[in-house]
């Protein structure tokens, strides 16, 4: 069984092999992306035992998310399969100014999940398991299934079900039409996670909240609290102590699943009881990779690689 299971809406994903703006492009190329599947192939690509639990269409690109999660050593046994509605699709347009993405997903077959999952024994013997905050934005029934496993804790109270991460991962794209305010939402949701992930300019954003200090006061009753600051490093909050690792240099490609790339390493290393430093380390390395290529999904570092860096001293790890 999986030590952590990812809970979301995994879809093909439509990019131009190069950096000009869609717009211009002869062809694209097919890809595999969703938050919390990129958060699995992480955790699998770094040795951990990870699933991915989430709806498809019965379609080709269900067949080709399930096969490329497969050949990335994610478990896909659990996923659904709803023939009435189509798998999500989204398209990445490259910009000097930062990559747009356009979705195609209203509707999708993820869109269609609910609390009725919180049923599923993966979920419930899974160690850890992952969501975010794009979920909640996908329609009614998957907010509730996320309040039902953070705020209700339908697989078992802290302590004693799964440890519950969430990333915020505001989507604003998919919070416009008509849907709860999405910052009263997936404020509600991170404080009841056991550990959070969020970015200090989402954070402002949502929450008015510019320090790293603040968003950590603001999502208090949260035991472990990770604030990132893209190239500046990302600050943990847990037992009262803070640990803050700045991040590595890196010549960023294209930015788009860095964020679930460092959740990936963070929790790997909390998988491997590892200390605070060595789990924003950890994250680092796992991000400088996703940002290194194109696609959402990087091919992680070796583990004789991160674990030798996990052991430099301060000075030696930028
Ligand atoms: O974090 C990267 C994801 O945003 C991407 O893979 C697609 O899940 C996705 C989304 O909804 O934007």
């Amino acid at each position: 069984t999986a030590h952590v299971v990812c809970v979301g809406e995994t879809m093909v994903v439509l990019a131009p092999p190069d950096g000009r703006p869609l717009a211009e492009q002869p062809s694209v190329t097919m890809a595999v992306g969703g938050a919390e599947s990129n958060v699995a192939c992480g955790l699998a690509g770094l040795g951990h035992r990870a699933a991915w639990i989430g709806r498809l269409g019965d379609d080709p690109f269900a067949r080709r998310v399930l096969a490329e999660l497969t050949a990335r050593g994610v478990d896909v046994s659990g996923v659904e399969t709803d023939p009435a509605r189509p798998t999500g699709v989204y398209f990445k347009d490259p910009a000097p100014t930062g990559t747009r993405t356009h979705y195609y997903r209203s509707g999708s077959a993820a869109s269609a999940m609910g609390p009725a999952m919180t049923r599923l024994p993966a979920l419930r013997r899974a160690r850890v398991v992952h969501l975010s905050g794009v979920a909640a934005a996908l329609s009614d029934d998957c907010a509730a299934l996320l309040e039902a496993i953070l705020v209700d804790r339908a697989l078992g109270r802290r302590g004693s079900g799964p440890l519950v991460s969430f990333d915020v991962n505001h989507r604003p794209a998919l919070w416009r039409h008509g849907s709860p305010d999405a910052a009263k939402s997936l404020l509600t949701l991170a404080r009841a996670a056991d550990v959070v992930f969020v970015g200090r300019d989402e954070a402002e954003a949502l929450w008015g909240a510019a320090r790293a200090d603040d968003v950590a006061e603001l999502l208090g009753p949260a035991p472990l609290i990770v604030v990132k600051d893209a190239e500046h490093g990302a600050t943990s909050y847990a037992d009262g102590s803070r640990t803050f690792v700045p991040a590595l240099p890196t010549e960023v490609v294209e930015p788009v699943g860095a964020g679930d790339a460092f959740a990936a390493g963070y929790l790997a290393a909390l998988l491997e009881h590892r200390d605070e430093r060595s789990r924003l380390r950890l994250g680092h390395l796992a991000a400088s990779a996703a940002l290194r290529t194109r696609e959402d999904v990087p091919v992680m570092p070796p583990r004789t690689e991160t674990d030798r860096r996990l052991g430099l001293d301060e000075a030696a790890w930028v």
